[in-house]
């Protein structure tokens, strides 16, 4: 019997800094609904998919940043998404901004049941951008100095999903960018890599001009890469459009474990994309060229967990 779970990812389009959760938690519900009219049993939303982008916008007091995270899950203000999935039969993916009730802030991920349990919860661990303000850049990007470092690893939980039970794994935006993060999922024997992201569609670090091309390239470059590798799928969700002036790209995609895209978004807006996830698509894979107990050789690998940047290699001389 083949274990077919239908995904949808729910592509999200702008939210203005002064749009209170209400319009976008509205928002989701409406995607819920077209998702849930196409066949889904799952929807994926992408990353901090209550609020603008707010590490593009710098507060002297960090103190100051706190309403843009959540204090619980499900609150008041997402207590419809709950209702309508409960309503539909649907699971979800969410990305938020979590403040837990001991004072840390993470850039988190949940994945919750139809009944509105939450079946796994990730922390994004790779922080990209910057801690303080950077006069050079164009455009912040402040997400070392909102959030720590996520402290659950990349847990992978087989969950029932569609009536299956599906090995389910998260990942967050910049994480998509780093095998490792894909691997340690891949070890678990994951088969669905939800992964939400925010991403400027141009560079605003003064590091150096890169092609705007290169943005989409590069983000759908890692994603199908990391689904052949790990043999696995993966569902990549934006949030997208013009945010105060400052543009996030769309390019939502689903990925099959051979790295092929198997739908994807065209507009940078609110838009339902949906695929029929085959998931006994991972076991040839993970059984030929990525089966990783007859091929893996760690013995080899210690510098991927001993070493954090690169050492510059020793000289070549003539014997
Ligand atoms: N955004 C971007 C991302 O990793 C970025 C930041 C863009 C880093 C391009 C490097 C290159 O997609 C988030 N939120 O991580």
């Amino acid at each position: 019997m083949r274990r077919i779970l239908p995904v949808a990812a729910a592509q999200l389009g702008p939210i203005q800094r002064d749009e209170g959760r209400d319009v976008a938690v509205a928002r989701l519900v409406a995607m819920m609904e077209r998702a849930h009219a196409r066949g889904a049993a799952l929807v994926v939303f992408p990353e901090l998919a209550l609020t603008t982008f707010f590490p593009r916008w710098y507060h002297e007091d960090r103190a100051q940043a706190d309403h843009w995270f959540e204090s619980a899950m499900p609150s008041n203000a997402t207590a419809p998404l709950f209702a309508a999935a409960k309503r539909l039969g649907l699971a979800f993916h969410l990305g938020y901004a979590e403040r837990t009730p001991d004072g840390q802030h993470f850039n988190a991920a949940v994945l919750v049941s139809p009944d509105g349990d939450v079946m796994l919860k990730y922390r994004k661990i790779h922080l990209p951008g910057h801690a303080e303000f950077d006069p050079k850049r164009s455009v912040q990007h402040l997400e070392k100095r909102y959030f720590d470092v996520g402290d659950l690893g990349f847990p992978v939980i087989r969950a029932p999903l569609g009536g299956l039970g599906v090995n389910a794994g998260i990942m967050i935006c910049n994480d998509r960018r780093w095998p490792e993060s894909w691997r340690v999922l891949g070890l678990q024997g994951v088969e669905l890599v939800m992964c939400g992201y925010n991403t400027p569609s141009t560079n605003t670090s003064a590091a150096g001009f890169e092609a705007p091309h290169l943005r989409v390239f590069h983000s759908h470059l890692s994603v199908q890469a990391g689904a052949y590798q790990n043999a696995t799928f993966a569902v990549a969700v934006a949030k997208a459009g013009v945010e105060d002036g400052h543009e996030l790209f769309g390019h939502s995609i689903i990925v099959n474990p051979q790295g092929e895209i198997t739908a994807q978004a065209t507009s940078w807006d609110d838009e339902v994309i949906v695929a029929d996830c085959d998931l006994d698509m991972c076991r040839l894979g993970r059984t030929t060229v990525f089966a990783f107990d007859r091929h893996r050789r760690p013995e080899a690998y210690g510098r991927i967990t001993a070493q954090v940047g690169a050492e510059a290699p020793g000289e070549w001389r003539k014997e």
